[in-house]
């Protein structure tokens, strides 16, 4: 074990001995969790019943779509509740995990008051206003962030907590293929042997419905070549994970190296970028993409947007749609290449 645990553990036992005795208490994560925001609220929840004895209510907008990550929280048996339902004025303290306050990729209201912020997305200026703030942009998973807290605190990591620990990190970080650091690293070899592979199979292997063939089928017939980068659209999907997941997929192509991923969902636009280019910032390309029109944000390899009101009428949409393109591939240095496709016609 080579990490440092001073850090984590003076901040952990700071905003524990805070929260002692105020309830209840709110887990917020960014909508449409993955399971680096699931497993960080599930890990920041035993981490305080613990400590304190005090139950914490984990929830967030928007829904669980991946078939994996469905399975992780069926598997895992982590509770949560839909954030719309709540009376946010009742809660003593509110957590955020994953994110942070008035980014386009959550719904709690910018009027909310956030006291405690855990996250490994680069620092906004605005978190600073909060009471607590553990932000480390050189972690690959905020999962890594509460193992280290758990640690300093000697608890013991049982069985699901460390597989859902464990998953969170092999997802985010691609197996620590991309974007870890040594921290996510002793996490997940600290955590591989307390997980229960047969959980972590089933977590990884879940069966997919038919929708999820037509998703690969429409991003595989969708994708254009454009020298080294690719661009797909989805058209209308029902959640938005698909298209980070067809990102990923596709940035596998031969001879790719950044990818541009769209759809619609709910009358938003969702936008994904994947890069293996280190010369190339996801973070801040994408928000060249967007340019205004929305929300974005990510670190080097990995960046994600939305775009509220996305225009009903297919010439609104279309226009929308080219101006993201050509803004892509301005950004690249590539606006003057004609496409190709990535399947024969
Ligand atoms: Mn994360």
């Amino acid at each position: 074990m080579s990490i440092d645990l001073t850090r984590s553990a003076a901040f952990s036992a700071g905003f524990i001995e805070w929260l002692r005795g105020k309830s209840p208490i709110l887990i917020v994560t960014h909508d449409h969790p993955d399971p680096d925001a699931l497993a960080t609220a599930y890990a920041l929840r035993h981490l305080i019943l613990m400590k304190t004895g005090q139950s914490a209510v984990i929830a967030f907008d928007g829904m669980i779509g991946r078939s994996e990550n469905r399975a992780m929280v069926r598997e895992l048996e982590i509770e949560t509740v839909a954030l719309g339902t709540l009376d946010l004025d009742e809660f003593a303290v509110v957590c955020m995990v994953d994110a942070q306050p008035g980014t386009g990729n959550t719904s709690l209201p910018a009027t909310c008051r956030v006291d405690l912020v855990i996250d490994h997305h680069p620092l906004r200026e605005a978190t600073g206003a909060c009471r607590w703030v553990d932000v480390r942009p050189e972690y690959g998973a905020a999962a890594s962030i509460l193992f280290e807290y758990l640690l300093a605190h000697d608890l013991i990591i049982a069985t699901r907590l460390a597989t859902s620990l464990f998953y969170a990190i092999k997802s985010e970080t691609q197996s620590l293929g991309r974007e870890w650091g040594p921290a996510d690293r002793d996490a997940y070899r600290s955590l591989l042997p307390l997980c229960n592979n047969r959980i972590l199979y089933r977590i990884t292997h879940p069966s997919l419905p038919q929708g999820y063939f037509a998703r690969v089928n429409t991003a595989l017939e969708s994708a254009r070549i454009y020298d080294d980068a690719l661009i797909f659209d989805l058209g209308e999907v029902d959640q938005p994970e698909i298209v980070a997941e067809m990102a990923d997929f596709l940035l596998r192509a031969e001879g790719v190296e950044t990818v541009l991923g769209m759809a619609e969902c709910d009358g938003e636009g969702v936008l994904s970028l994947r890069t293996s280019d280190f010369s190339v910032n996801a973070g801040v390309l994408i928000q060249q993409v967007v340019a205004g029109a929305g929300s974005a944000g990510g670190h080097n390899l990995v960046a994600g947007g939305q775009l509220p009101g996305f225009p009903a009428a297919p010439a609104g949409r279309a226009a929308l749609k080219a101006g993201l393109v050509q803004r892509f591939l301005a950004a690249l240095g590539k606006e003057a290449l004609p496409p190709r496709p990535l399947l024969p016609e």
